[in-house]
């Protein structure tokens, strides 16, 4: 493809001479760029939909990964962001389009959209556990909130509520079943919410987007190399970031598999990424730890409702590839959800074994 304009205003080593899509975000627009010195970067469109304020980010991505770099004293412990030609504090550009733009290195290694191996999600749980572990002298309160009540599931509901209430685009008969699955839950959904609020829950420094694919993986070792997406990084909870990986990584189906009867919790994963993330993250909280597979419920429900929201305002969030796309998201989404309630036992039993031999 044309090389996007974007990719020349970044000190790069050499000339840009190959741009290629890159990668499958719902969000950002991601491109490879090649250049004439043999080096690889990524560079990125930040959605402006959906991060009102790219500099923010920026300012909050540039803070933690300098913090990160600084303190394992490992310059492969975080991404790199490339300077712009007119040295841009932010390390972002904006086009005339308004549009803002960052690049970072490529470093290799490979991302995976679902664990090929045990040891593969065991890898992301150690890497999702060590930025917890690493940011918690991080002063949490300097970071800008980048998406305001991102993972405030009241406040989910509530905005679910009122997309059903204008039922702009007609679909709500069309989704009637998960409407109710979902609003059933509405309760139980706030649960996290609440004991944020009352300080049951500490406020972290959290990724808040902690998927499988947002770990970079060794190519030859396949150890964890460092964590992606840093878009949103801001102070959360702990036992979200445990959640988002649950929900997405230890899920016998893909996000959007057509088929919501294919989609279990594999408790097995769940172990796994468990072991994983309570061996790094050794200054969790005994509540917190006791938390975790609320933050996998509580996870799953919220990206459910998300999708069905997105679906009832007529796909305008997340980018679709067909009409339905986001019923289907949604409706397989709640089927990890119904899975999860049939486990509860079972993952309550997992975290408490595991907690014990792991925490002395
Ligand atoms: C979005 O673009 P991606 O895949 O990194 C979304 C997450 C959702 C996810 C669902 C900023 O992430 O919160 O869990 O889609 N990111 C944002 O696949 O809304
Ligand atoms: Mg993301």
């Amino acid at each position: 493809m044309e090389i996007v304009k974007a990719a020349y205003v970044f000190r790069t080593e050499g000339e840009p001479i190959l741009c290629e899509e890159f990668g499958h975000g719902h969000i950002n627009s991601t491109y490879k760029i090649t250049t004439d010195a043999g080096r690889e970067y990524v560079l990125q469109k930040i959605n402006k939909y959906v991060f009102g304020n790219p500099v923010q980010l920026m300012t909050n991505a540039n803070a933690v990964t300098n913090f990160i770099r600084e303190k394992s004293g490992d310059d492969r412990a975080a991404i790199h962001f490339i300077p712009t030609i007119d040295a841009c504090e932010c390390y972002c550009y904006r086009d005339e389009e308004a549009e803002f733009w960052r690049m970072y290195d490529y470093v290799g290694g490979f991302c995976l959209d679902q664990p090929e191996t045990d040891q593969d999600f065991y890898e992301s749980a150690v890497a999702f556990g060590r930025f917890q572990h690493m940011l918690a002298d991080f002063p949490a309160d300097t970071l800008f909130e980048t998406i305001p009540e991102f993972h405030n599931t009241v406040d989910r509901f509530r905005q679910l509520e009122e997309s059903i209430q204008e039922n702009l685009m007609r679909r709500v008969k069309k989704a009637r079943p998960e409407i109710e699955f979902a609003l059933a839950r509405k309760e139980r959904g706030g649960t996290l919410q609440r004991m944020r609020e009352s300080g049951e829950l500490p406020l972290r420094v959290t990724h808040n987007d902690t998927k499988l694919n947002n770990v970079l993986l060794d190519r030859k070792t396949r150890k964890a190399l460092c964590v992606l997406d840093l878009d949103t990084v801001m102070p959360g909870l702990s036992v979200h970031d445990f959640g988002d990986s649950i929900r997405f990584g230890a899920a016998t189906a893909a996000e959007d598999a057509k088929d919501p009867s294919t989609m279990k919790l594999d408790l097995h994963l769940f172990e796994v990424y468990t072991r994983g993330f309570l061996e790094a993250a050794t200054a969790l909280t005994d509540r917190e730890v006791e938390m975790l597979p609320m933050g996998a419920y509580v996870m799953a429900l919220e990206v459910g409702i998300r999708f069905l929201k997105d679906y009832l305002d007529g796909d305008v969030y997340f980018k679709t590839k067909y009409r339905e796309h986001n019923l289907v998201r949604a409706r397989t989404q709640l089927a990890l959800v119904a899975d999860m309630e049939e486990k509860w036992n079972d993952m309550q039993r997992i975290v408490a074994d595991v907690a014990r031999q792991v925490r002395q």
